[in-house]
């Protein structure tokens, strides 16, 4: 009676591999930002590579523009795989895992090189794998870029004159303590905040160059400083829950194909920003290129000293990267 089942078994197997090999991936990406933006051309162009790599096999559906929500939100979908993965900014990750402090810590990097070295190096794994304690597997980093402050107000370039600022900061309490040493008041919103720029709610906030001309702010902000007092990177995440579903070969086409869409779009966006600075000023920005960095640095400075890099964890992080980047 079992001889023909047991004859049919190799047949069987051969079936549940040959759709596992072929069953496809469908992932579902999200960011807060709109086209055009840092977040959405490492998205575009993840989706890109690694729908031609996989000919076809893992398809990637973009949600953009806040249609999932903001990037707190985006996080927590991603913590129940509703959504599989995201390009977000290092400032909302703060209440998800302190440890993200570190690489947001304000004046922290020389310049791009050392940020490279830093991040794709053993100090940025052991960030991205510390993310997994919060449910999201940390790929790699891409980058928002060196924040500026914009405002309506005055012409900024000494921390003095940015005293009673209204500040609109990201949902981060790390962002929120800094323009407090600076003696601004500052406003946690989440993005995007054109609107409450536009009507005065603040009077300004801080970003890197390109969302100055991606959001237009030129239209509602009359100043700007090149304060670049926090590099602001993307992590490019996914949910744990998916990732653990995952075979080797497809993590790994996953893992190298955001590295390399990380990569594009760092260089990209490195290579655009003289012109953005050029454009802003041809909109009628007013610029202070070379503000009293001194100064903001003295103002932050004992920021690690307080209850943000509390947590041994993160203060023993700080310490080694503050080290790394002397
Ligand atoms: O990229 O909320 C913010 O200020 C972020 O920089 C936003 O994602 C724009």
């Amino acid at each position: 009676m079992r001889k023909p089942l047991i004859a049919l078994l190799p047949l069987l197997l051969l079936c549940v591999t040959t759709i596992e090999a072929t069953a496809e991936i469908r992932i579902k990406l999200g960011v807060v930002t709109k086209p055009g933006s840092a977040q959405n051309i490492v998205a575009d162009k993840f989706k890109e590579l690694i729908e031609s790599s996989s000919e076809g096999n893992v398809k990637v559906q973009i949600f953009h523009s806040k249609s999932i929500g903001n990037e707190t939100e985006i996080l927590q979908q991603i913590q129940m795989n509703t959504i599989q993965m995201g390009i977000i900014t290092g400032g909302p990750f703060d209440t998800f895992d302190p440890i993200v402090r570190v690489i947001n810590y304000p004046f922290l990097f020389k310049d791009y090189a050392q940020v490279d070295e830093i991040l794709d190096g053993p100090l940025g794994a052991e960030i991205l794998k510390s993310l997994e304690d919060a449910g999201v597997k940390g790929l790699c980093f891409s980058e928002n870029g060196f924040r500026n402050l914009t405002n309506n107000r005055r012409a900024v370039s000494h921390p003095k004159d940015v005293e009673g600022l209204k500040i609109r900061v990201m949902a981060s309490a790390m962002h929120k303590t800094i323009w407090q040493q600076l003696g601004a008041n500052p406003t946690p919103m989440p993005w995007p905040i054109y609107t409450e720029l536009e009507q005065g709610v603040i009077d300004g906030q801080e970003n890197p160059l390109w969302v100055m001309e991606v959001y237009k702010f030129y239209e509602i902000q009359d100043h700007m400083t090149l304060t670049r007092h926090v590099y602001s990177p993307h992590i490019d995440v996914a949910s744990l829950l998916w990732w653990n579903t995952l075979d080797q070969g497809t993590r790994k086409l996953i893992q190298s194909t955001m590295y390399e869409a990380a990569v594009h779009q760092r260089k990209l966006n490195r290579e655009k920003n003289s012109a953005r600075l050029d454009f802003l000023k041809s909109k009628g920005m007013r610029v202070v290129a070379s503000p009293d960095i001194g100064a903001f640095r003295a103002r932050v400075a004992g920021i690690k000293d307080t209850e943000i890099y509390k947590d041994p964890r993160v203060r023993d992080l700080l310490i080694r990267v503050l080290e790394a980047t002397k």
